[in-house]
């Protein structure tokens, strides 16, 4: 039986990965961070959360010792390092801590690595934000990185940690460069799940307006369950590598709201430029969508679209889920939970 670590259990990816490793017979320690109201609900919803080969650890990414500890008592094979200050706009205001946990704190798993166990696989969470200002279209694994915020300065730093570890010491240090991947249990800070949140809520009656930022921003998104099926495929290969899985298609946020709003019955009427964007429910005339600059980022990423090609080629992974099933699927699932009074 094997045994592999998902740090960031709670978060999107790491629920749906656990779910997979149990699937395949793994026993599983999923960290979760001390806080004064722990959330499990990702692991609820997908029934996962009582599973016998599931045992929840606490533990923080900051704590080298910890991370020394965490692999030692588990004797884990596999870590999966999903953990991290994840939200781009937080991090232009807190780049020290994004800096501390997205950035050292894979360096604390690595070298945790190299003290316990040299030959454990480990999966680090790299990202699309890396190519920020982007050098080339698509983007590919040898494409220059140009990141535009402290998220994506300290991506990149864990991500060529992995790189040097793999280089410096043999370890089997792997990176995957993830694309925007989406699901249900997306966090409703991030674009698609705050749209298909409010769309929900205003198909209830729950809010009157969504209230957006940049509508011109363009991104790659795919289905968050397919993608920890290929962050697991990256660790069964003979050979550490670096991979990008991605769809090869992109929207603006615009489209993903007009597609949204669509799969809940209303179709959008678009006006104004800029700051003074707005969006009309064509059959009644009322406001739903407006910008709010709030929302905007003093540095954006413009323009994302993958090339999967090699993960295609040495993986046997394909995205499958077309970006309208993945918005009709999560704005099925905020309706029926709005519905029930319950959402997270
Ligand atoms: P989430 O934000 O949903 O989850 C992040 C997880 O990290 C949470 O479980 C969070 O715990 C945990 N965490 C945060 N800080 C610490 C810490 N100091 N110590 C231990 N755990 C911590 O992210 P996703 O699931 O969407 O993404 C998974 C990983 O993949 C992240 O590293 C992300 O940066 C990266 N990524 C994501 C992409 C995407 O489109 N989803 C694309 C490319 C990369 P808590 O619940 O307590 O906050
Ligand atoms: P991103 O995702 O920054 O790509 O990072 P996010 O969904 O936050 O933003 C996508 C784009 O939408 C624009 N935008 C808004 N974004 C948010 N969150 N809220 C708004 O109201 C809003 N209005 C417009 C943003 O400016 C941006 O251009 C995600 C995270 O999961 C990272 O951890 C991961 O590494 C990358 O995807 C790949």
């Amino acid at each position: 039986m094997t045994i592999a670590v998902v740090t960031g259990i709670t978060g999107q990816d790491g629920a749906y990965l656990t779910e997979l490793l149990l699937e395949k017979g793994y026993t599983v320690y999923g960290t979760y961070r001390r806080t004064s109201s722990v959330n499990f609900w990702r692991i609820e919803e997908l029934g996962i959360d009582r599973h016998p080969n599931l045992h929840l650890v606490e533990y923080d990414l900051t704590d080298l010792s910890a991370s020394i500890r965490l692999l030692q008592t588990t004797e884990a094979t596999e870590v999966y390092n999903l953990a991290a200050q994840s939200f781009v706009g937080v991090s232009f205001e807190q780049p020290l801590t994004t800096l501390d946990i997205t950035g050292a704190g894979a360096v604390n798993l690595l070298e945790a690595i190299r003290i316990v166990n040299p030959k454990i696989r480990f999966y680090q969470a790299s990202t699309s934000e890396m190519f920020g200002e982007v050098q080339a279209i698509p983007q590919i694994e040898t494409t220059p990185f140009y990141p535009r915020s402290p998220y994506g300065v300290a991506k990149l730093y864990a991500h060529w940690m992995t790189i040097n570890y793999r280089e410096s010491y043999g370890i089997f240090g792997t990176s995957g460069i993830l694309f925007n991947h989406e699901s249900p249990l997306r966090g409703r800070e991030f674009v698609t799940r705050k749209i298909t949140d409010s769309v929900a809520k205003i198909k209830l009656g729950k809010l009157e307006v969504l209230e957006l930022g940049n509508m011109d921003a363009k991104r790659d998104w795919g289905f968050a369950k397919e993608y920890v099926e290929g962050m697991w495929r990256m660790l069964q290969v003979d050979e550490p590598d670096t991979f990008v899985l991605a769809t090869n298609r992109t929207e603006t946020v615009r489209d993903f709201v007009s597609m949204a709003f669509k799969a809940s019955g209303v179709n959008l009427e678009w006006s104004g430029k800029a700051e003074g964007e707005k969006a009309v429910d064509a059959a009644t005339g009322k406001l739903v969508v407006t910008v709010n600059p709030k929302f905007y980022r003093p540095a954006e990423v413009d323009l994302l679209i993958g090339n999967p090609s090699k993960a295609k080629e040495k993986l046997g992974w394909e995205p499958k889920t077309t970006l309208e099933q993945l918005c009709h699927m999560m704005v099925e699932a905020d309706l029926r939970r709005n519905e029930a009074g319950f959402s997270f």
